[in-house]
């Protein structure tokens, strides 16, 4: 997304006039979004041609089902829309069939257990504290409490996913179906390992790509589309498009998935997103978009190594994705103190469980940090060098009213050169 672009979003003077109350906090969102530093590794900066659709009036409409076979009439336009996005997600991903119905990351993953598996059923997923995600079988989660979860983690000594661990409870446990994918893994999965797995045991192979997907839609890392039996994600992270999910499947499992996604766990689905998903799928099928997701790794390289030059330590030495897991327990401060002190700071990041963590979730000893958002906004290598230093300061320093004060006005000092959207007209 360029600088300079121009911002023609939905009518704000409508809205303000109306509920100034509502207008003002939007304004004051996309002020924290222009001033501070975005580095929660899931967010990003959605285009205006995205945001156009999010606003448009495709919202009004009901379209439960699917383009040429609704249960609504008028699903015309709409359903151009969805026939367009779902070419597009074929293509760029060269998948067999694509559903853009899912209104989020947990809503698709849902319907992939719905379309493969039955409450009681086994499935092997990466553990939560070693990286993976609520819907891969936490115990707090429709996932942990309707299905027999078992899971599997990464290695002690280098931190990486201990396939001979996932080989082995899946020969002891015959899951149905094995997971891959996680929301705190800065290294890439080996697709062809797990597939080998899956083969051996008879399971479905399921990849919630989610945080990766907009990497290998950038082609800038493999791709778990040729191995996977179906990929769920969403599509609002690296991959900057609406907030939403998405399924790309075999054509096998393709009835299975449209079934589960509608009528199985949802209804109508959102057209005005899914039309978001159709912009975004074109968008990252540029050269522009592939060059922004190399980008988007070697700011993260970057970034990882500069904290370690700080004293921290990067989970697994280093990251190969656009996300970084920090180990900070050489600053002396906790996940949770450190996160609100760079709040304080006007840094945006989160608390984040290392693998074998010995404080509880809700502290942490570490904090993850992403790099899709800032590179969006166009900064390099130097500005990850300078992120680094007033991460470390704020982590340091944070508590202290003045000096995070202090940080938060450089911050604003940097992020002036590197404006998300063109500040408002009026
Ligand atoms: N909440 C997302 C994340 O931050 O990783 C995962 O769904």
């Amino acid at each position: 997304m360029a600088r300079s672009e121009k911002y023609y979003g939905p009518d704000f003077n409508s809205l303000e006039r109306q509920d100034p109350e509502i207008a003002a906090v939007v304004i004051s969102e996309l002020e924290r979004q222009r001033h501070d530093l975005q580095l929660i590794a899931s967010e990003n900066f959605t285009s205006s041609a995205v945001l156009a659709t999010m606003g448009s009036t495709l919202s009004n409409k009901y379209a439960e089902g699917y383009p040429g076979k609704r249960y609504y009439g008028g699903c015309e336009e709409v359903d151009k829309v969805e026939v367009i996005g779902i070419q597009r997600a074929k293509e760029l991903f060269g998948a067999e069939h694509a559903n853009l119905q899912p209104h989020s990351g947990a809503s698709a993953n849902v319907a992939v257990y719905q379309a493969f598996t039955k409450p009681g059923d086994t499935v092997l997923a990466m553990s939560l504290p070693h990286g993976g995600h609520l819907t891969h079988g936490s115990k707090v989660n429709f996932s942990g409490k309707w299905f027999n979860v078992v899971s599997y983690g990464v290695r002690q000594d280098n931190e990486l996913i201990d396939y001979d661990q996932l080989r082995d409870l899946a020969i002891e446990h015959k899951p149905k179906m094995i997971c891959s994918g996680a929301t705190a893994y800065p290294s890439l999965i080996d697709f062809e390992k797990v597939r080998q797995i899956c083969d051996e045991v008879g399971a479905i192979m399921w990849v919630d790509a989610a945080h990766f997907i907009g990497l290998v839609a950038g082609k800038a890392i493999p791709s778990p589309v040729p191995y996977a039996d179906v990929v769920s994600f969403t599509t609002h992270k690296v991959l900057r498009g609406p907030r939403g999910g998405m399924i790309l499947s075999k054509e096998k499992h393709a009835a299975a998935v449209d079934k589960a996604v509608f009528p199985g766990i949802q209804g109508g689905p959102i057209m005005s997103a899914v039309a978001g998903k159709a912009v975004v799928l074109k968008e990252c099928a540029t050269p522009a978009y592939q060059e922004y997701a190399k980008k988007v790794i070697e700011n993260c390289k970057a970034l990882a190594n500069d904290l370690q030059s700080e004293g921290m330590r990067a989970v697994s030495g280093g990251t190969q994705t656009h996300l970084a897991l920090i180990d900070i327990r050489s600053t002396g401060v906790n996940g949770k103190v450190a996160d609100e002190r760079c709040g304080k700071s006007g840094i945006s990041l989160n608390k984040n469980s290392i693998p074998f963590d010995p404080e509880s979730p809700a502290v942490t000893s570490g904090i993850r940090v992403g790099t899709a958002a800032i590179t969006t906004q166009g900064m390099g290598k130097d500005e990850m060098k300078v992120i680094a230093g007033l991460i470390a300061r704020a982590i340091k320093d944070g508590d202290d009213e003045s000096k995070a004060k202090e940080i938060k006005s450089e911050i604003h000092q940097l992020t002036k050169k590197f404006s998300v959207y063109p500040e408002p007209s009026v």
